[in-house]
């Protein structure tokens, strides 16, 4: 939502306070999105100062705005209030945070932007203005909407922001021809992974690279290096293997994990597989095949919006599923790793997309940020539209 409020220089700055302080929230809010709130007193021919700081940290924990306004206290009364998502109307697990900020009296709230959850989606903002408190709405908007871009997805599209996440040598292979593939790039991209996988609500894989890689998928808090270790309790992302025909094997590293793993299947698969792998910890969900005999994967997508709540889903997998995916304009976002290093040979290259013959079938993408990490290059880009 664009506002056409001039906001002032401090205005921003108390904003990128609250983006600030949210942004402690990347790894623990799921699927909550990451909000942070300041509270600022302005005393007359004084400069503002501030008198109350949260963010939100965990589903079912005080939203940022409580937390503000507890450390704020009676100075809250008269003040501003910076909120990076427009404050809650609902009473959902916690109380709303509308009617907090009304009875503690503050003056006016500069919310960074409109909550797209349906419950909310500016009845907090109606709420407010019925108490007489001005409010202002759109400050640093940008900001605010790329620090959720997965709770954005999930409500406004009712499915989850879709990261591709490859790593690939200079000529453009992500394998050796045997599919040995460990490892192209170095520690550093590796931790920028581990980061990724950290604030996604699950990880998405083919088969086939299971069998090929054994991976874990999982989340290794030593290779974060976080700052604040101690304080964050990190949750496993889920799992999401799909498996036409349930040939995971059952000594897969990924079943014997913390975590849980989600199997997606056809009907063409063996029920004494199923059973097998049920009793190793899988979670086996079926779905009806597509006329290519291949899983559904929009309303794959959708289910995981619906029954898991997943924000962000990150992709790690081979050329088979990130082509089909691209295909398919399934992908938000891809973020590429460069190793400064050629395969050459019968290696495998990055995506499969053999329906592309012609130059006017070419994938169009924009990219947005190309940097260094460690000796590798970090490429983020999106599929541009047709
Ligand atoms: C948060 N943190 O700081 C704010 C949120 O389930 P509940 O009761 O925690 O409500 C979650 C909803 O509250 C969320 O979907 C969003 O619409 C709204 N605002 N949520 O988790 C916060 N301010
Ligand atoms: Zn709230």
């Amino acid at each position: 939502m664009s506002s056409r409020t001039l906001f002032s220089e401090a205005d921003h700055r108390y904003m990128a306070r609250a983006l600030q302080l949210a942004k402690r929230g990347l790894y623990t809010t799921d699927p909550n999105p990451r909000v942070g709130c300041v509270i600022v007193q302005q005393l007359p021919g004084q400069s503002g100062r501030i008198v109350g700081e949260g963010f939100h940290l965990r589903t079912g924990e005080p939203h940022a705005e409580i937390h503000a306004l507890n450390a704020a206290g009676e100075h809250a009364k008269g003040a501003t209030a910076y909120v990076t998502l427009e404050p809650c109307s609902h009473t959902g697990r916690t109380g709303p945070c509308a009617v907090a900020l009304a009875n503690a009296q503050v003056a006016r709230v500069v919310v960074a932007m409109v909550d797209p959850n349906p419950q909310v989606s500016g009845r907090g903002i109606e709420l407010l203005k019925a108490a007489g408190i001005e409010v202002d709405v759109g400050l640093l908007e940008a900001d605010a909407r790329a620090l959720n871009p997965g709770f954005i997805a999930r409500m406004q599209h009712k499915r989850p922001f879709v990261r591709l996440k490859m790593a690939m040598s200079l000529d453009g292979r992500t394998a050796m021809g045997s599919g040995e593939s460990q490892w192209i790039t170095g520690q550093e991209a590796r931790c920028h992974v581990q980061r990724l996988r950290a604030r996604s609500s699950a990880i998405l894989s083919g088969v086939e690279s299971i069998i090929m890689d054994d991976s874990r998928l999982t989340l290794r808090a030593e290779q974060l290096q976080l700052e604040n270790a101690e304080s964050v309790v990190l949750r496993q992302p889920l799992r999401v293997i799909l498996d036409t025909r349930l040939r995971l094997p059952l000594a897969a590293a990924c079943l014997s994990e913390p975590g849980r793993t989600l199997v997606m299947t056809t009907p063409a698969h063996s029920p004494e597989k199923r059973a097998k792998l049920t009793a190793a910890g899988a979670e086996v969900h079926v779905f009806e095949a597509g006329s290519d005999g291949r899983l559904p994967l929009n309303e794959l997508l959708d289910w995981l919006a619906k029954h898991e709540q997943v924000n962000e889903l990150l992709v790690e997998t081979g050329a088979t599923l990130a082509g089909a995916l691209l295909d398919a304009k399934l992908v938000d976002e891809l973020q590429l790793f460069v190793a400064p290093t050629l395969l050459g040979g019968e290696a495998k290259p990055l995506f499969a997309l053999p329906g592309l013959s012609r130059m006017a079938d070419q994938r169009r993408l924009k990219i947005h940020d190309i940097r260094a990490v460690g000796s590798d290059w970090r490429i983020i880009a999106t599929p541009q539209p047709d």
